[in-house]
């Protein structure tokens, strides 16, 4: 099945295809590679433009090394520690490691969207990494799901923490196609059953949901729009602006909460939930373009619902803050061109695991990171930064933690 011709602007060779419901593949191979804290010299960074070139040796085309990058002692002595070892875990002929890295308990699995391949005869997968057996991986797809993009853990209304007789459910950002709505679905990773949780604005499309994540108090959904399936050739025109969404699954609820950007892409709260972060990734449209927003912006968000005082960040120095989480100390993680940096709350770039190639986004695990360039899975371990969302997904908690 052919999309018509006058859905499929000049360049795009796109057919139809049915995402399937099946376990692809499963892969083991681990190649391993160990990693020190190099500090990095700001002041003479600041005087010669050559200095990160000069430092980093390593051939980005064929990337195997990661490099720990210290721009601020405390990266090296708080936010790693003297413990965090690097390695590789995978580098593949297919791009398996692109967006979302939720993790779901009764699996103990950590999901992960593929990049898209250039062809609806191809529909992103969902990669499945399985802690329990040595980071082993498999391909599937959903029913609901056309072509996945951010995501995050949902637990729908009524859910009780604790009750494991109702686990969460994978919430996945469906950028869409052409005869499919871009929208939120929800799965149960157990049973591969899903559905759909909002496929609209009020009747008016959205043009690809990119990310999302669910405010732990009110349960509220809060996720962004932006242009990739069109920039990507498989959405039509776009016909409503570039947004970030509060969504009440309660009541239905819908509101925009925040406008004005190039590409609204990742979102993440602070730990004490008063700061929304929006990574606007609009240096890339059709191709790149460097003068254009690879910015972070930050609001607060006043009583649960809304955003206001929208401030500039962080600017990143390569590529574009894409998928974006927040530590318990407040510092803000985002995978950019080289990998992934974290600043400080003031937005001081603290450092970065640098792999050299494009890492759009990444995961927290109980004392580790997992980073998603693509082709290639990475994994910094004995780390001591805890992800926001470490207690709820994984159960494992600070003393007085309680979301
Ligand atoms: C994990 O996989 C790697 C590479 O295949 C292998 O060297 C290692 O022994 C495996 N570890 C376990 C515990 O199976
Ligand atoms: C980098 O790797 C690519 C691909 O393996 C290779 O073609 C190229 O020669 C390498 N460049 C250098 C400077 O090593
Ligand atoms: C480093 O790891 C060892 C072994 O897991 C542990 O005993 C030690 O407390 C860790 N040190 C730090 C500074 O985290
Ligand atoms: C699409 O996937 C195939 C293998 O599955 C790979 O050879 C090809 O390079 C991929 N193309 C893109 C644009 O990612
Ligand atoms: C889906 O996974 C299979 C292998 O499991 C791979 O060959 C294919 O290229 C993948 N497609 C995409 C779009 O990632
Ligand atoms: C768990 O949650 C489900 C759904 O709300 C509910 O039906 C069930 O009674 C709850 N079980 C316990 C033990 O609270
Ligand atoms: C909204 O999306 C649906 C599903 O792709 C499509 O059938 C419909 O024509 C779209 N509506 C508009 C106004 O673009
Ligand atoms: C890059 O983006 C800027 C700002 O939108 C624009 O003025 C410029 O023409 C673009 N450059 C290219 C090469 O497209
Ligand atoms: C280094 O980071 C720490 C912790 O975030 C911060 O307090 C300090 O001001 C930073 N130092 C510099 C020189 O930016
Ligand atoms: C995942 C999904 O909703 N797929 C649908 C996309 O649109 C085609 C054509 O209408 C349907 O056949 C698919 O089921």
């Amino acid at each position: 099945m052919e999309f018509p011709a006058d859905l499929v602007h000049a360049g795009a060779n796109v057919e139809y295809k049915r995402p399937v419901l099946s376990v692809l593949k499963i892969i083991t191979t681990t190649l391993v590679q160990m990693s020190n804290i190099v500090s990095i010299d700001l002041l003479a960074a600041a005087t010669n433009p050559l200095y990160f070139q000069q430092l980093v040796t390593t051939n980005a085309s064929n990337p195997t090394t990661i490099e720990l990058l210290a721009y601020n002692n405390t990266f090296a002595t708080d936010v790693l520690g003297s413990n965090a070892t690097a390695r590789q875990l995978y580098n593949l002929p297919w791009q398996a490691f692109h967006e979302m890295g939720t993790y779901n308990k009764p699996t103990n699995s950590i999901y992960v969207t593929s990049n898209w391949n250039g062809s609806s005869d191809n529909p992103i997968n969902v990669t499945v990494i399985d802690l329990g057996n040595n980071y082993s991986i498999s391909s599937t797809g959903y029913a609901d799901l056309a072509e996945a993009n951010g995501g995050t853990n949902w637990y729908p209304p009524g859910f009780q923490a604790g009750n494991g007789t109702y686990p969460p459910r994978l919430l996945f950002c469906d950028e869409g196609d052409f005869y499919n709505y871009s929208k939120l679905v929800s799965v149960d990773p157990v049973t591969g059953e899903s559905e759909v949780v909002v496929s609209s604005f009020l009747g008016r499309n959205f043009s690809s949901v990119n990310d999302v994540r669910q405010h732990p108090v009110t349960g509220d959904i809060w996720f962004t729009d932006a242009q990739y399936g069109f920039f990507q050739n498989f959405r039509p025109v776009p016909t409503i602006p570039n947004q970030v969404y509060r969504f009440s699954p309660t009541t239905g609820e819908i509101q925009v909460v925040a406008d004005g950007f190039d590409q609204s892409n990742g979102l993440e709260f602070s730990p004490d939930l008063k700061i929304l972060y929006v990574t606007d990734t609009g240096a890339q449209h059709f191709s790149p373009n460097q003068s254009r927003p690879a910015t972070i912006y930050a609001f607060d968000i006043i009583e649960e619902k809304t955003l206001a005082n929208r401030r500039t960040f962080a600017y990143a120095d390569n590529g574009f803050p894409d998928g974006i989480h927040t530590d318990l100390d407040g510092n803000v993680w985002a995978g950019c061109g080289d990998g992934l940096h974290v600043w400080n709350p003031e937005g001081i770039l603290l450092g970065k695991i640098w792999v050299g190639v494009t890492s759009n986004n990444f995961a927290f695990l109980p004392g580790a990171v997992m980073v998603f360039s693509n082709a290639q899975l990475w994994i910094v371990e004995g780390i001591k930064a805890v992800g926001r969302e470490i207690c709820r997904d994984f159960g494992v908690c600070q003393d007085g933690q309680t979301y």
